[in-house]
């Protein structure tokens, strides 16, 4: 269903500036069984809200139908976002000297990845995701987590229960919400007086500037600035307070805290300032971005048309759902990339979205030595080349997609 006002402020002047097509549910993996079956596909459309000054999409899809049974992402087939996760648990604890008599609560806080830093420390933790897959790898590693999705009404009944969060964490999630406000009035009523949220996302900044525009996919409804969070907080009778910016993870991703304290470190005060200062409060920020996205369209399938007129062989790395975007987007068939892999076990076997080259376990690229790979996780691109050693070292060479497609070795 196309949204007629802004998800956030209400406003109805909503501005288009990017059009990705019809598209399939980016982490919608399709089953074998299912290959020759409907798949269902939404509008992926961009849209600026100068009152909000916040980014969105068009198209409401139900979150049920986004995040449903056979939701598969895993936070914790990545070592960089474990030891990112334990990192900013231990500076949690240290920063607010949490203890037994605490408790932190993660919204969407899938396999346990970063709640189980807390656990081993025996700080009380609530997971809250609506996944039941990840939910149940949490459980399973004593991570007490509920399978619901959040909103004021689940924060209502933790409070009438006697919860109330000293720690409230919502990592890759507060661009996952189709309500944001019922999401954030659900962290309002939740947080302890003195509690405190910590809230991470990639950066609207860097999706522009970088063209990562394959981070553009249904289950992300917002891509948040500074400005926009700062608004949003507002709004519910929270503030911003800090914000700190890791400039390798996702792509680009800032971490906001935030509370019912007025308090701001200078921190607050620049990014805004830079924020206005480029622009990023108005539409003309946005504007010149669909010519970038559509210059990498046409670069990249230049490139695997080329490379596969001179008979060489391209697979894919990651089956992301930003690399769902990619593929579809680009139009990336079965005959210019012949398979991924993903070392997410849950993956292999399965098909992507729309395009349905087979999922297979990372090791398929030394023993089919494809002469490419295309780094549809290019997130993880050190991460990833490290791994993947020996295939370099037999001649195997991968393409990054963005911010413009080139080989590296
Ligand atoms: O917001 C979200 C971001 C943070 O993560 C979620 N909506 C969904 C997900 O998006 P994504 O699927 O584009 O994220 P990733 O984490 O970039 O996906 C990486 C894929 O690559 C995963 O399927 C795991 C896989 N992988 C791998 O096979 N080997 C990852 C690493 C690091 C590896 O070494």
């Amino acid at each position: 269903m196309r949204i007629s006002k802004c998800r956030a402020s209400g406003s109805e002047d909503l501005r288009s500036f990017l059009d990705l097509g019809i598209t399939p549910l980016a982490d919608a993996l399709v089953k074998p069984e299912d290959i020759d079956g409907p798949e269902a596909r939404f509008p992926l459309e961009l849209v600026f809200c100068p009152e909000s000054a916040l980014v969105q999409i068009t198209e409401d899809v139900p979150e049920d139908v986004l995040f449903d049974d056979n939701y598969l992402y895993f936070s914790s087939f990545s070592d960089v976002v474990l030891k990112h996760s334990r990192e900013h648990a231990m500076s949690l604890i240290d920063e607010r000297g949490l203890t037994e008599d605490n408790l932190v609560v993660e919204l969407a806080s899938n396999d346990g990845y970063l709640l189980r830093n807390f656990v081993e420390v025996g700080i009380p933790v609530l997971g809250i995701d609506p996944s039941s897959a990840p939910a149940k790898a949490a459980n399973d590693i004593g991570v007490p987590t509920m399978v619901e999705f959040f909103g004021n009404d689940l924060a209502t009944r933790l409070v009438r229960g006697g919860k109330r969060a000293d720690v409230i964490v919502a990592n890759n999630v507060f661009a996952h919400i189709p309500d944001i406000n019922d999401f954030t009035a659900g962290m309002e009523t939740l947080l302890a007086d003195d509690g405190v949220i910590h809230i991470e996302n990639p950066y609207v900044r860097d999706l522009i500037e970088h063209c990562e525009f394959d981070t553009i996919y249904h289950e992300h409804f917002y891509y948040h600035s500074c400005t926009s969070i700062d608004r949003q907080m507002r709004r519910h009778g929270l503030f911003l307070n800090h914000v700190e910016y890791f400039p390798k993870l996702h792509g680009g991703t800032l971490r906001w805290h935030c509370s019912r304290s007025d308090q701001r470190s200078e921190t607050v005060q620049k990014y805004l300032d830079d924020e206005v200062a480029a622009g990023m409060d108005t539409f003309e920020y946005y504007e010149a971005f669909a010519d970038r996205v559509k210059g990498v369209k046409r670069d990249l399938l230049a490139l695997l048309t080329d490379l596969k007129a001179q008979g060489k062989t391209v697979a894919g790395y990651g089956a992301a759902a930003k690399g769902a975007t990619l593929i579809n987007y680009v139009g990336i068939g079965t005959d210019l990339m012949g398979f991924v892999v993903d070392r997410n076990v849950h993956k292999q076997g399965m098909h992507m979205p729309g395009t349905h080259q087979v999922v297979k376990d990372t090791f398929a690229l030394v023993d089919e030595m494809p002469d490419y790979v295309l780094l549809l996780a290019w997130n993880f691109k050190d991460e990833i080349m490290a791994q993947q050693a020996d295939y370099l070292a037999r001649g195997g060479k991968f393409i990054v997609p963005v911010p413009t497609p080139q080989i590296v070795e």
